[in-house]
């Protein structure tokens, strides 16, 4: 977007900020990463007209889908300067800054929902505390499905995947091309398509939904069924922002942010045999990944949970504690 647009932007947010008196009318900017067909987004859709309800129009959301009012890498801080009061963003993009953010990218530490939720439970205090200590609120969090690998050929030897280009979205993701002997490059969700056919990246490793989305068909062949965790997408509002509004209306953005993760799970869970049907109907290869295959990530998953417990420390181990402990429960 252009600087004049968004000063425009920043002085919207100033000016509701100054006016932000009950019975005034509020519109905030919403810029997500995502776009419009994916569940993610019409999750967020329906959390923002489920508050217009809420407050009888007061708080108004306008959701920017698809990058389109700030780039992926740019809506974090977007929002903690309050050029936007709310935005979406992949959790595990932060993990650069932090290992706990990256804690849902471990291949088959938490693979399935039940895992997840116990893992999100777990990390979740420790994701709030760090996210608060930068002026912001964690409302929501919501999982991709499963990831699971596409390939140009039928892969059964790990070895087969070595020297190819792999896209990555994360610094987890960018380890475990690396681990496989693979060069990873990082590509945007919404620039897969271009990236595979000028030959940047031949293969991947995401969700169904993503793979669905892209339309993977028109440029690999072979989807492995992995499906080695699941990655959360998280919903965060400026704190200042968000203390500036009346009681009631604090009340409903949180009602209807729980209301958003409970809706936003049981999407996740419906879209994964849904949206590997569409890549089977779009004419791909569906396969369970091969017994060296699921042995080779196997131990690529031990390496990469060793590695992340080391640069998360004390901290991180107290993460795996809780969760193994909600897991047994
Ligand atoms: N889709 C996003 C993140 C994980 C996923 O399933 C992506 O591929 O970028």
């Amino acid at each position: 977007m252009s600087i004049i647009s968004r000063q425009m932007v920043a002085a919207s947010v100033a000016a509701v900020a100054l006016g932000a008196g009950p019975g005034l009318a509020q519109n905030w900017d919403m810029p997500t990463p995502y776009g419009d067909a994916i569940f993610h987004t019409q999750n967020i859709m329906q959390f923002a007209d489920d508050l217009r309800d809420a407050t009888d129009g007061e708080l108004d959301i306008t959701v920017h889908s698809a990058n389109s009012l700030f780039g992926h890498a740019e809506i974090k801080d977007a929002v903690r300067q309050q050029l936007v009061p709310i935005g979406e963003i992949l959790l595990s993009r932060m993990a650069n800054e932090d290992p706990v953010f990256g804690v849902d990218s471990i291949p088959f530490l938490a693979s399935s929902y039940a895992e997840a939720e116990a893992l999100w439970e777990a990390s979740r205090p420790a994701v709030e505390e760090k996210l608060a200590a930068q002026g912001l609120t964690v409302l929501y969090a919501v999982p991709w499905p499963g990831q699971s690998l596409y390939l140009r050929e039928e892969v059964t030897d790990p070895a087969q995947m070595e020297g190819l280009s792999f896209r990555a979205y994360n610094v987890a993701t960018e380890r475990l091309a690396e681990l496989l002997g693979a060069n990873p490059t990082q590509v945007e969700e919404g620039d897969i398509p271009t990236a595979f056919s000028t030959g940047r990246v031949e293969a991947m490793i995401t969700s169904p939904s993503t793979g669905a989305n892209a339309k993977a068909w028109d440029f690999v062949s072979h989807y492995i069924d992995t499906q080695a965790w699941l990655p959360k997408n998280i919903v965060l509002v400026n704190t200042d922002a968000f203390n500036a509004l009346s009681d009631d209306k604090q009340a409903a953005v949180m009602d209807m942010a729980a209301e958003a993760e409970a809706r936003g799970w049981e999407m996740s869970k419906a879209e994964t045999e849904e949206k590997i049907a569409a890549l089977e109907e779009g004419g791909m290869q569906i396969s369970q990944p091969s017994n060296a295959l699921s042995e080779r990530l196997a131990e690529i998953g031990e390496t990469m949970t060793d590695e992340w417990l080391e640069e998360a420390g004390d901290e991180g181990q107290a993460i795996i504690d809780a969760y193994r402990e909600n897991l047994d429960n």
